[in-house]
């Protein structure tokens, strides 16, 4: 079976807008995956179409319907559909790798974009739908980020990447940030490239690239150096010491 992405939003020509293009375009067009967006306006009620209406309890903005919600999701997944139900939105837990490395594993997913203040929370509830935010900063809907998702996705999908995949995987894995990358020519506009990559010496080499990537870490992401450090002192930890395992056993970063 081919990974299936449905995604139900009020901008299907929005999709698969820059996934139609590298290498997941190449793997959509070769059926390595498939995807159908729907218009929940087809959905929608009365003349116009409604899709929402003004906030019980008052204030600004508009919210999406559950009735036209629920029949929208009706429409497009079946009631034996195994594949998840994520609704975008930035009230939603933060998309991980994790969570990508899970959901390419599985048949596919149904994804739900919100526009205006979004969708009825009853609608929420009765779906069981999980709330995923792709990050801190205000985008205009969902859609960017269900973009967003399915990249993410999509290149651990079998076939999709050149085949180098699984190996590199590691890297983000490894809870580092990557260290900078240098290319010909040795010199450019008066900049030259750390001696130590030309030097031929190996070992340098890789100490030299670890203390890049811890420095880059440590700067840049304390978030990710302090996991990292957790996950180096759990490492060394004896397995004698069964406190600090079990601690450290449950204590993901
Ligand atoms: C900032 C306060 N609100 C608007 C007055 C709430 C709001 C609702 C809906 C803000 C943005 C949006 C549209 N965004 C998404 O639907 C969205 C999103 C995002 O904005 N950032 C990160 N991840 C996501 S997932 C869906």
């Amino acid at each position: 079976m081919t990974w299936h992405a449905t995604v139900l939003t009020l901008f299907p020509a929005m999709f698969p807008g820059p996934l139609g293009a590298s290498l997941a375009g190449r793997a959509l067009e070769e059926g390595l995956w498939r995807l159908d967006a729907h218009d929940i306006r087809e959905h929608g009620l009365g003349r116009h179409r409604n899709v929402d209406d003004t906030p019980f309890g008052g204030g600004a903005g508009m919210v999406m319907r559950p009735d036209v919600i629920d029949t929208a999701l009706a429409a497009h997944r079946a009631p034996d559909d195994a594949r998840p139900l994520i609704y975008l939105t930035p009230r939603g837990r933060l998309l991980t790798q994790a969570d990508a490395a899970r959901w390419a594993k599985g048949p596919g997913l149904v994804l739900l974009c919100g526009r205006y203040e979004g969708l009825d929370q009853r609608v929420i509830e009765s779906t069981g739908a999980e709330e995923v935010s792709v990050g801190d900063y205000v985008l205009s809907g969902g859609e960017p980020a269900a973009l967003v998702l399915l990249d993410a996705c999509l290149r651990l999908l079998p076939g999709v990447m050149g085949g180098a995949g699984s190996a590199e995987e590691e890297s983000f894995t490894d809870g580092l940030l990557e260290y900078p990358h240098y290319t010909r020519p040795a010199e450019w506009q008066g900049r030259a490239v750390p001696p130590v990559l030309l030097s031929g010496d190996h070992g340098a080499i890789r100490d030299w690239r670890r203390d890049r990537a811890e420095d880059a870490t440590r700067t840049r992401r304390p978030d990710l150096w302090a996991a990292h450090l957790s996950q180096r002192m759990a490492g060394r930890r004896s397995p004698a010491d069964a406190t600090g395992s079990v601690a450290t056993a449950s204590a993901g970063p």
